[in-house]
């Protein structure tokens, strides 16, 4: 990037000066007003981005002929204009905003790795396909410093012959994937109580009524049911009517003294589903009140219910509210909504919680997915559901 400096007696002036002699396309870093000895005028420093010329002494290989053979190629650029593009606009915005710090220093490492992708100059496949790879997992909605983790692995940790093929590239990312998930599944232990919390309409009632289905019928346990969700008239229809089709016994709890009869009562039960109320999460109230009821000598498994197809920071925020109450598993639900489902790997390595359902349509039972690292992780990448259950 070229920067100039002109003094003018006003805005427009210097405007018209430096579209004159940068172009178009430059940009306005700063403007003040100073006092001169006999009047005032503008200092006004602008820029013009040439990508081109700056990149190379940006790339940290050495190789400046094959470099410089890339980089000269708009083609090789193209797919990064929108990194830089929105490194600009966060300079620019520098300013005004005052917590740049920490998402510059990210956009920062984005163009570094981004130019080091293009650094593996050597092998241009290789490098082609670490960019379509990149900008495939940013598309699905994988957060960019998770897409330069891969990236970053693939490049370090793997040959030539492996990055020159983009199925194998493919396969080997799924491996890392899944090894990564895979961490959160350690030291698992299945309970008998059951538990099922989240947000509103995130799909507790339908999940635990599928898999109330599937513990009856598949598994041939014995099951009863409670539910806390007493709040809302007609809260416990629902709830009742799958109980009453599945001929299983349904009780209400409002109090704790009622929890640990309910729970006596179902003594000789193999399995206690516990159904919660669809209050608002952002109730810190209604939080401490689950985790109060929760705290009981039975060992409680909690399962934090997602809708994939709400927003990310949204699930984000709701993972960390529900971090209160100290919950083991996610089950992510209206898959058969959603386009895209890399946001399940950020959420999982954000939460740092197995996956062991997800579910993919309002149909109870069948509508439920029993899902292991592996096959999350062909979900990630092939980002579709057909399929994941057979290897690549
Ligand atoms: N498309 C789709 N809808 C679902 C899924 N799971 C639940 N739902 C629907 O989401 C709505 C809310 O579900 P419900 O179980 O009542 O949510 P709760 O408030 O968390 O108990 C209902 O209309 C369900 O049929 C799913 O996997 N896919
Ligand atoms: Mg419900």
């Amino acid at each position: 990037m070229q920067t100039k400096r002109y003094e003018v007696l006003s805005i427009n002036e210097g405007m018209a000066r430096i579209k004159d002699d940068l172009g178009p396309n430059a940009i306005i870093l700063s403007s003040k007003r100073l006092k001169g000895k006999k009047r005032s005028f503008v200092e006004m420093i602008a820029a013009r981005d040439d990508y081109c010329g700056s990149i190379p002494n940006l790339s940290s290989k050495k190789d400046k002929k094959s470099e410089s053979a890339i980089l000269n190629s708009d083609e090789a650029f193209l797919p990064f204009r929108t990194e830089i593009d929105q490194l600009k606009a966060l300079i620019m915005d520098t300013r005004k905003k005052a917590d740049i710090h920490s998402e510059l220093t990210e956009l920062r490492e984005t163009l570094n790795t981004l130019f080091d992708i293009l650094g593996v100059q050597k092998n241009e496949n290789i490098s082609s396909h670490l960019s379509k790879f990149y900008y495939h997992l940013i598309s699905i909605g994988i957060s960019r410093q998770r897409a330069f983790q891969l990236i970053e692995e693939l490049k370090n940790n793997y040959s030539q012959e492996i990055l020159e093929d983009y199925r194998n590239l493919l396969e080997v990312a799924e491996g890392i994937i899944k090894r990564s998930i895979a961490a959160f599944y350690k030291n698992v232990s299945k309970k008998r109580v059951i538990s099922f919390v989240g947000p509103a309409g995130s799909g507790k009632t339908t999940t635990l009524a599928k898999l109330a289905a599937q513990y009856l019928f598949s598994d041939r346990l014995d099951i009863g049911i409670l539910t806390t969700d007493t709040y809302r008239i007609g809260a416990t229809e629902q709830l009742k009517i799958y109980a009453d089709i599945m001929g299983l016994p349904l009780q209400l709890i409002s109090k704790k003294e009622e929890f640990k009869e309910s729970l006596d009562a179902f003594g000789e039960k193999d399995i206690i589903l516990i159904d919660t109320p669809g209050k608002t999460y952002k109730d810190e109230n209604y939080l401490m009140k689950l985790k109060e009821l929760f705290a009981i000598d039975s060992p409680i498994e909690t399962n934090l219910i997602l809708n994939i197809t709400a927003n990310q920071e949204n699930m984000i925020e709701t993972a960390e509210r529900f971090g209160i109450i100290n919950y083991d598993n996610i089950i992510f639900t209206k898959l058969d909504e959603a386009n895209n489902f890399g946001s399940i790997y950020n959420i999982i390595d954000y939460a740092g919680k197995p996956v062991f359902y997800i579910t993919n349509g309002q149909n109870v039972p069948q509508d439920l997915e029993k899902v292991d690292p592996g096959k999350l992780a062909r979900l990630i990448v092939k980002n579709t559901m057909v399929n994941i259950d057979s290897q690549s």
